[in-house]
């Protein structure tokens, strides 16, 4: 992202944080909710997620598309299609036989951005898998921070439909699947695991954005959390401004306390920005780690605790190496610079 966009991204969630007033209103029946919100000039304006087409194109905005990269296709994507009624997805480079990762980006930016490229590439030159990556700039580009926010249930839905339909086609099934996210990505991978019909095997959440999610603080079922996957493990980096601050997955890795500045962030002019993408920045890394020899990581009930000497036994690793039996709070430190893992 361009550093004058984390700037204006810094203004508005703050500007949203104090103009919005967000309740949800949500029945026992998933599809039938809403958000209502007041804006600057005291109207309020009613967005029905019941009323949102799953199957069209008819979101007034924008839609969402998927990018397929395989071994034999790293640079050159495949574009997926959502099949229409029962028919089936066709795709050229799908191999059944490899799991199934896909990443997102968040606010403003998009599926090419650097950071995302990168983390495609770190999967295809470790590991033989179906990379799919999901672009939803028609929408995330909104400068207005809450309608961005918003689309994230509605990117979300079209995620699981394209799980959906993998599934159906290749006879794959949720424990083939790892979904990836920053920022408001993360929320689009939460709502794309619990609208998928089989629950997915892991969701990894990277700095999930907190304005709007926890500022005002939403139900679980608009927000990633715990449930929206068999285990969620979220890398908290700028925590309490543009990320999380409190916990919501099955593990919570705080690097350097999870908050801003990270190591390396704070002589940068953008230290905030720099920081939220850090979170990404660390799990790249930790896809090359074959064995748990990166970002090991202790748990501990507090940053104060573990820096006192506290908490040193049953270490994990922090990212793709993460065990799935990892639950609670988890600390570590990092290096101001890549390679970040001590
Ligand atoms: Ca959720």
């Amino acid at each position: 992202m361009q550093l004058e966009k984390r700037i204006i991204l810094y203004i508005l969630c703050t500007f949203a944080r104090s103009i919005l007033e967000v309740r949800t209103e949500s029945s026992d029946e998933s599809n039938d909710e809403s958000l209502n919100y007041v804006d600057e000039n005291g109207v309020s304006h009613v967005m029905n997620f019941s009323e949102i087409p799953q199957d069209t194109t008819e979101m007034l905005l924008g839609d969402t598309y998927f990018y397929l990269y395989t071994r034999r296709n790293p640079m050159n994507p495949e574009p997926l299609e959502i099949p229409e009624g029962n028919s089936l997805l066709t795709s050229t480079y799908f191999n059944k036989s490899n799991d199934i990762r896909v990443i997102t980006h968040g606010w403003i930016t998009r599926e090419n951005v650097t950071w995302l490229q990168n983390m495609k590439n770190s999967f295809l030159k470790e590991y033989e898998l179906n990379v799919i990556t999901v672009d939803w700039n028609e929408l995330s580009r909104n400068i207005i921070y809450p309608f961005a926010a918003c689309s994230t249930r509605y990117v979300g839905k079209r995620v699981a439909k394209l799980l959906d339909a993998l599934i159906k086609t290749f006879n794959v099934n949720g424990d083939n699947i790892h979904l990836i996210g920053h920022s408001l990505g993360a929320h689009v991978m939460g709502y794309a695991g619990m609208f998928c019909t089989e629950k997915v095997s892991r969701i990894t959440g990277l700095d999930p954005a907190r304005p709007l999610f926890e500022v005002p603080d939403m139900m679980d079922d608009f927000k990633l959390d715990y449930s929206d996957a068999k285990y969620v493990d979220i890398i908290h980096t700028c925590s309490g401004v543009y990320g999380y601050g409190e916990s919501h997955g099955h593990a919570d890795f705080y690097p350097n306390n999870g908050t801003y500045p990270q190591p390396g962030c704070s002589e940068k002019k953008f230290a905030a920005a720099c920081s939220h993408g850090r979170a990404y920045e660390y799990f790249t890394e930790s896809i090359e780690y074959q064995s748990n020899v990166g970002f090991i990581s202790f748990p501990c009930s507090s940053w104060e605790k573990y820096e006192n000497g506290e908490c040193t036994e049953n270490p994990t690793a922090m990212g793709y190496l993460s065990g799935f039996e990892s639950r609670g709070d988890y600390y570590l430190h990092t290096k101001n610079e890549s390679k970040y893992s001590l």
